[in-house]
């Protein structure tokens, strides 16, 4: 399919609720949305590179530039015919895995669309079983201002349903948070994202949160660190998770042969893309690690394609993929709800990522639009 024009639409949603990390409180989302057309069909990416560089080096602006002065040139005019394609064009391109995935993405969505399949059942062609049908999910409160208060967001959410609770924790933020969060609701699955804010040094904290029964502890340390983390590792109970530090499937193995993580969070946005994510899932599930797939509060674009990510067989963990409504009063693309019996979300099924998107939504969070057409000038020498 010949890559014929490309839109890139940069986006900024009013979150809900503000959602705090150790890095920072976000009350808005800013994305780049890139639509690209080839031979009568639309696929759809998003970036998920925010404002400001606290979970990533990469922001909207250094996401802008990449893909309309490198990536967008590199692969208009191409001949697509099956997503890797993207990840060979691309390699050349050091770094800036979250404005790669958005071409990713969208390349997917249309060789998906081409097949006759739902992205979700293309990405499972390899396995016998085929995509799930529905995925578990939870939900990921950010900091409060208050533990008080955090457990009142924790009721709500477990009222409506969502069978997980993720606490963002930083320092000064934590162990008081976790105590009252386990004493509150002694048998509801809770974790915690340190979103790299500690060091090894902090080890007797974790230490200390041994016998709280938690799902999990992700990413407590650098966020270019395996190596600190194979350290903490054995010297805490609570199973480790690894984000940040896992940026592509080489990291993942490294992290797998130095023993430094229990479980992986993939994000494929993290990653460059959904190739990459299903590698890293194939080499986790064969070292026998636990699996999920991460969020970075996309909108109904970016949330169909974590949906169908998180359909393949390794991804047993409950993953990061919340209600619409839990993000936007108002979304660009079709609407997420929770199956509130068995915290799950329904995979769609649909042809490519299954969604409608709603170009007159767009246009009304779009702050700035650039349409890029195949042009002999952008090309490389
Ligand atoms: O670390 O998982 C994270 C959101 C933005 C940046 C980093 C993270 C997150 C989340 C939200 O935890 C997950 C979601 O999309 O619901
Ligand atoms: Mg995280």
């Amino acid at each position: 399919m010949k890559l014929e024009h490309i839109d890139l639409y940069q986006i900024r949603m009013p979150l809900v609720s503000p959602f705090g990390t150790s890095f920072g409180m976000t009350t808005d989302r800013d994305a780049i949305i890139v639509k690209i057309t080839a031979e009568g069909l639309t696929g759809w990416g998003e970036c998920v590179a925010s404002w400001e560089p606290g979970y990533s080096y990469e922001t909207t602006q250094t996401a802008w530039h990449i893909l309309r002065d490198f990536l967008v040139p590199e692969v208009l005019g191409k001949d697509l015919q099956e997503p890797a394609d993207v990840q060979h064009w691309l390699r050349g391109v050091r770094g800036h895995p979250l404005a790669k995935a958005a071409i990713d993405q969208a390349a997917w969505d249309l060789t998906a669309q081409r097949d006759g399949l739902s992205v979700a059942q293309k990405l499972a062609q390899p396995y016998p079983e085929g995509p799930k049908e529905r995925v578990k999910v939870g939900i990921s409160i950010g900091t409060q201002p208050s533990v008080a208060a955090t457990l009142d967001v924790i009721a709500e959410n477990l009222a409506k349903g969502y069978g997980r609770i993720k606490l963002k924790i930083k320092p000064g933020h934590d162990i008081e948070l976790a105590r009252a969060a386990r004493a509150a609701f002694p048998d509801t699955l809770i974790m915690l994202d340190a979103n790299s804010a500690y060091r090894l040094e902090d080890a007797p904290l974790f230490r200390a949160m041994d016998d709280l029964n938690l799902l999990m502890i992700e990413q407590p340390l650098g966020h270019d660190d395996i190596y600190d983390h194979s350290q903490l590792r054995p010297l805490i109970q609570s199973p480790l998770c690894l984000d940040e530090s896992i940026t592509s499937a080489d990291h993942a193995r490294y992290a797998i042969a130095l023993q430094a993580c229990d479980i992986i969070n993939v994000k494929p946005s993290r990653v460059s893309g959904w190739t990459e994510a299903r590698q890293i899932h194939d080499l986790a599930r064969a070292a026998g690690l636990g699996l999920w797939v991460g969020g970075m509060l996309e909108t109904g674009i970016g949330r169909a394609a974590q949906l169908a990510l998180a359909a393949l067989p390794g991804f047993t963990l409950p993953s990061d993929i919340s209600a619409t409504e839990r993000y936007y009063h108002q979304d660009i693309a079709t609407r997420f709800t929770l199956n509130a019996a068995d915290s799950t979300i329904t995979v769609p099924t649909g042809p490519g990522l299954g969604i409608e998107v709603d170009e007159g939504a767009l246009t009304a969070v779009t702050l700035h639009h650039q349409t890029i057409r195949y042009s002999p000038i952008y090309t490389n020498p």
